[in-house]
């Protein structure tokens, strides 16, 4: 013990010398950079345009220039997991937060406006080379790789997949990211891809997942990697507005699985700013509070306590919907997931035969609420989707309405969260349809691909239904570890009780060659 609180003074006194600041005006880079230069100080810039620069030899003896408005010291992140190989049953959380049964309204990884569906997940790396995960990452594709050059002009050399805003380079995945495999992890709960007949299914099954890894790989973990991170979100979906689309990334969520325990507002001012940043252009944020089960009102906690409209703080809770030891407040945790036992993603390499994994922790809480969040802006309709670029305030506080107003609310979260509940995807489903009902003159009539076939009830115990719209001729039904549970004849009625509880896949052919999949979800 002693050993490690000596540890820990080392390195904030290390760590004091770091500095993050925002001057009052861009204009002001001269002059910091004067003073900067007497001081003998190392300046490096993070975002010229919003004036925020990173001092390197700060000494506290100096007093600011006035041009300098705001300043945090760098501070250290922490990746919010706690192991759990408790061995709960495969992805128990999606049948209770009801994400299988929006799953038959995506087809595709794209909106109704045909824009693709990307969500930026500040993390540890994310593996590119994992099968249930490859077909889900976003591309870059004005950004030829590895050739030295910022071929689309966004100011980030070779930014193929994505930014590593810890070291300033192009590699997503290290080292690192193998170690703690916790970017991988979190990137499966959200988005592993689904009827791709293996392994499991994300909440949501098609997006694009941007990963931005926030860590440097030397030296300690500070929040300078996550403030570099999100300035690269904002332009990235800057670029996408300001070139119609051609440049950038449609970002419509940001997942923060890291946070910064026991801290307050005013030590993180411009993280804290970042989120409204992203919120001007339409990027909603969502971040897991600490695993410490304390009240975070009073014990600190970064980013849940920045008071961003545009963010979105959650807790965790188990399957049986209990509270888990996490941060808790009435005013600054908006709702809890389940993210207890969350059957995911591992980094391939660790074990090719069976690269998944179970975690816990408010980490794998959060990206239920950001694939839940995908999901809806993938359904919403055009109004919604225009409102979202012309007045993006208004359709952030929509879409948050939707969200805390539709959880399941249970007496043991009533005095933790704000919201008094657990994400419920499938009934923010119904109230953004209720809303796009009333507001969108196409919503019921535009021509939409309807599903050949649906199955239901889903999750389900016994009996399954597989409803075609013309009668179909086969029917496979493989389990997520890729094995048959069942070939033959096409059946409009199938018993799933002698299956174990999981995640299968329903294969439907039809004679003219047709063929459709579904994610079937089995319970006990
Ligand atoms: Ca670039
Ligand atoms: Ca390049
Ligand atoms: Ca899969």
């Amino acid at each position: 013990m002693r050993l490690f609180l000596c540890l820990v003074c080392i390195w904030a006194s290390a760590l004091s010398a770091q500095v993050t600041i925002q001057l009052r005006s861009a204009q002001d880079a001269e002059q910091i950079y004067a003073w900067a230069s007497e001081k003998q100080i190392e300046i490096e810039p993070i975002c010229e345009e919003w004036g925020m620069y990173h001092l390197i030899q700060w000494n506290t003896q100096y007093e600011w220039p006035s041009c300098v408005a705001l300043w945090q010291w760098e501070r250290p992140i922490q990746r919010r997991y706690t192991p759990n190989d408790a061995g709960l049953s495969l992805q128990k959380y999606l049948p209770l937060i009801q994400a299988p049964n929006l799953w038959d309204y995506q087809r595709t990884h794209l909106t109704r406006r045909g824009t693709e569906l990307v969500v930026a997940l500040v993390d540890d790396g994310l593996d590119t080379s994992h099968p249930d995960l490859i077909d889900n990452i976003w591309v870059n594709a004005n950004e030829i790789p590895w050739n030295g050059m910022d071929d689309d002009g966004n100011g980030y050399t070779d930014d193929v997949f994505g930014w590593n805003s810890g070291d300033k380079t192009p590699v997503i995945f290290n080292s690192e990211s193998v170690y703690y495999e916790h970017g991988t992890m979190v990137a499966g709960v959200l988005g592993a891809r689904g009827d791709n007949g293996i392994g499991i299914s994300g909440v949501a099954p098609k997006v694009k997942m941007m990963p931005i890894l926030c860590y440097p790989s030397n030296g300690v973990d500070t929040d300078l990697g996550v403030i570099r991170g999100m300035v690269y979100a904002y332009r990235q979906k800057q670029l996408w507005l300001q070139s119609n689309g051609s440049k950038g990334a449609p970002i419509s969520v940001l997942n923060m699985s890291v946070g910064m325990d026991n801290a307050f507002p005013e030590d993180a001012p411009l993280w804290c700013a970042l989120f409204d940043s992203l919120g001007s252009v339409g990027i909603l944020s969502v971040a897991a509070t600490t695993n410490q089960n304390i009240d975070i009102g009073s014990s600190g906690d970064i980013p849940s306590l920045c008071s961003s409209p545009y963010l979105v703080v959650v807790s965790n809770s188990d399957v049986n919907d209990k509270p888990v030891g996490s941060g808790f407040s009435t005013e600054y945790v908006d709702l809890a997931a389940p993210g207890e036992g969350v059957h995911t993603t591992r980094v391939y390499s660790k074990n090719p035969s069976n690269p998944y994994k179970s975690g816990g922790g408010t980490s794998f809480a959060a990206p239920q609420v950001s694939g839940t969040l995908l999901l809806l802006h993938a359904e919403s309709c055009l109004t919604y989707l225009d409102l979202r670029k012309q007045d993006p305030d208004s359709a952030l506080k929509l879409m948050t309405t939707w969200l805390l107003s539709s959880v399941d609310t249970l007496s043991d979260l009533a005095t933790r969260t704000k919201s008094s509940g657990r994400l419920q995807a499938y009934r923010a489903y119904q109230l953004m349809h209720e809303w796009c009902s009333q507001n969108d003159p196409v919503y019921r009539t535009e021509e939409w691909n309807l599903p050949k076939l649906r199955v239901w009830p889903n999750p389900a115990s016994r009996t399954v239904h597989f409803d075609c719209d013309v009668p179909a001729s086969h029917v496979t039904v493989i389990s997520s570890m890729g094995q048959k549970v069942y070939e033959g004849q096409a059946v409009s009625e199938w018993d799933a009780g002698t299956l174990p509880a999981g995640v299968y896949h329903v294969v439907v052919e039809w004679s003219d060659g047709a063929r459709a999949t579904r994610t079937l979800v089995v319970q006990p």
